[in-house]
């Protein structure tokens, strides 16, 4: 017979858990209701240090979580029910392995002995999202001897350094928890095993920065001096100061082409137009670079990355060991921290003063945004590449803009100009349409983040319209900016959208017959909409400055916005126009 009650060794698992996460700097609980999960939830609860956000629905409290480990570069902890519930959580669990974001995912379970037998609610968590985690531990029903152990807080350690990258990139880590019944303390006071001092985790696990070495920096610096026609491109998930890209570019006078949800497009040598520019076969061929120094994933758009064909050498930092090159295009690739390098670099190099190549690109550049301009300025009614391009340049500075999937990060690649001050969020990882609404609000939940703005699809933010459940009552400010063109517009770009009869509506476009503002106020949660676009603008800034969680609904048409897309490449594409 054990001395210490079962419920009081859940209790104690739980707390000690919790303790160690704190330590960590954890930045936040999601919580989903359920009786296994109990002990943690209470924990979570009664220690109070960490923020806890109760999510009903399981993955939108993961996506939830993902959101606010994005914003804030610190672990958040997801915690569940044992059952269907842990599966609820796989694609947040895949989007944060594919975008190197530090979940800890904590799933409840039967003990052992219930496993397998019929018992309720019980299915086999062991390894359930297979190699998505960095790792997984079957933690055990907890037992007396562990409170004399430090095993519960090494392994709470443990799962943090492994979630936030101190050896592998950074992603997410399962745990798995099996408690006995009784599940509830009996309030008998239990001594934990005593934490390090300081408040410090039991093991502070750090990594050493990927130092780029004298060999690359030299063979890298060689490369900028010898090719006069060099571009860098520089793709989500870059991790790299865009300073230190733009005093790279400087010295070799190479164009920047980079998405912005790398953070990079800003300076004087970014080009923000060549989605439009690249579609011209003339400008295509006369800029092509000889050397691409490549940063992060490819590009979002095919134009760019298909334009940067394999037969053009490229350079690929590869930082956190993602080997993200579906192109197979890499022909060296340096494991190496890029604003190390690309500062060490820049240093070394003997600037360029005179460079004709880069002039050409500049020309092309301002001539096609000119031509992009006028004809976006000439219309009245919205267009989804000028909400883009309005929003980038219209929100305030220290502003965080997080991008839906489908046709909004691609406008937001094709239409938004070069500036500072503004910070892109995005679930590239796996590129899913789904926990859209999640991830912004858990965005919205890091301290001092500045005004948070979300901007996506009508099916994107019906997808994980459970998001919105309670979420006027978490004291959240996030403006979503929805683009409503009743159905996946993405899909009027494809060759399916020429299928006969209503099959392309009904296989692919797939509109839902529901009035967004309804569906908004259901939730309490206010909705305007903006019929003009010029309104646009006007329109965010009032909910910015009205705060809590607000809805801006922009309607579009979808065969209309692929016709002023068409007419946009045809401007750009004219003499005159960068690409003519
Ligand atoms: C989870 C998930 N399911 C399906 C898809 C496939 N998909 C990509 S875009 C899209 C339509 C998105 O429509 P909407 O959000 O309205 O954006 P729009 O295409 O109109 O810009 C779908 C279903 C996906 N990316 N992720
Ligand atoms: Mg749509």
């Amino acid at each position: 017979m054990s001395g210490v009650a079962t419920g009081d060794l859940n209790a104690a698992l739980a707390r000690t858990l919790v303790d160690e996460w704190w330590r960590a700097g954890v930045c936040l609980a999601a919580v989903s209701p359920g009786s296994r999960s109990a002990p943690l939830a209470l924990a979570l609860a009664q220690d109070g240090r960490v923020p806890v956000h109760v999510i009903l629905d399981e993955r939108s409290a993961s996506f939830f979580a993902l959101g606010a480990a994005k914003a804030s570069g610190r672990p958040a902890v997801v915690v569940c029910t044992s059952g269907t519930a842990a599966a609820e959580l796989h694609p947040a669990v895949l989007e944060a392995h594919h975008a190197r974001v530090p979940l800890l995912v904590c799933t409840a379970d039967r003990p052992p002995e219930l496993r397998d037998t019929g018992a309720g609610q019980t299915i086999d968590q062991l390894k359930l999202y297979g190699d998505a985690v960095r790792w997984f531990a079957e933690v055990g029903a907890p037992g007396e001897a562990d409170l004399g152990s430090p095993y519960w807080r090494a392994t709470a350690a443990r799962a943090v350094a492994a979630a936030t990258g101190t050896g592998r990139p950074a992603g997410p880590v399962h745990l798995n928890l099996a408690f006995r019944e009784p599940l509830l303390p009996s309030g008998a006071p239990v001594d934990l095993y005593p934490g390090r001092a300081d408040d410090q985790p039991w093991v502070r696990s750090t990594a050493a920065p990927r130092v780029p070495s004298d060999a690359d920096i030299e063979r890298l610096t060689y490369l900028v001096a010898a090719e006069t026609r060099g571009a860098i491109v520089v793709g989500w998930g870059a991790d790299v100061d865009p300073a230190a890209v733009d005093r790279l570019a400087t010295a070799a006078a190479w164009p920047v082409l980079a998405d912005p949800l790398s953070g990079a497009r800003s300076g004087a040598n970014a080009v923000s137009t060549y989605d439009a520019l690249l579609r011209s076969p003339s400008a295509a061929a006369a800029l092509r670079p000889d050397v691409v120094l490549r940063l992060g994933a490819p590009l979002t758009g095919k134009v760019a990355s298909t334009w940067l064909d394999p037969s053009i050498p490229q350079v690929l930092v590869d930082p956190h060991a993602a080997w993200l090159d579906p192109q197979r295009a890499a022909a060296e690739r340096i494991v190496a921290d890029a604003t190390a390098l690309l500062g060490a670099v820049a240093a070394r190099s003997r600037p360029r003063t005179q460079s004709f190549w880069l002039t050409s690109w500049r020309h092309a550049d301002a001539a096609a945004r000119r031509a992009m301009d006028r004809l976006l300025d000439s219309w009245p009614e919205p267009f989804e590449g000028r909400v883009a391009r309005d929003l980038v340049a219209g929100l305030p500075s220290g502003s965080t803009l997080v991008v839906g999937s489908s046709m909004p990060v691609r406008d937001v690649e094709s239409f938004a100009p070069p500036r500072d001050g503004l910070r892109f969020l995005s679930n590239r990882g796996v590129n899913g349409i789904d926990g859209f609404v999640s991830t912004v609000l858990g965005a919205a939940t890091v301290p001092g983040g500045g005004p948070i703005v979300g901007l996506c699809g009508d099916l994107t933010f019906l997808h994980d319209s459970n998001g919105l459940l309670g979420a006027a009552r978490r004291g959240l400010d996030a403006t979503f900016v929805v683009i409503d063109n009743r159905g996946g517009g993405i899909f009027n770009f494809l060759p399916q959208s020429a299928l006969a009869g209503d099959q392309f509506e009904t296989l692919f476009a797939t509109p839902q017959d529901v009035d967004l503002a309804e569906l908004a106020a259901v939730h309490r949660v206010p909705a305007e909409q903006v019929g003009k676009a010029d309104d646009l603008v006007p329109a965010v800034e009032r909910a910015l400055t009205a705060g809590g969680v607000r809805l801006v609904v922009v309607t579009t048409d979808r065969a209309d916005n692929v016709a002023r897309h068409r007419q946009v490449w045809e401007a750009v594409a004219m003499p005159g126009g960068g690409g003519g």
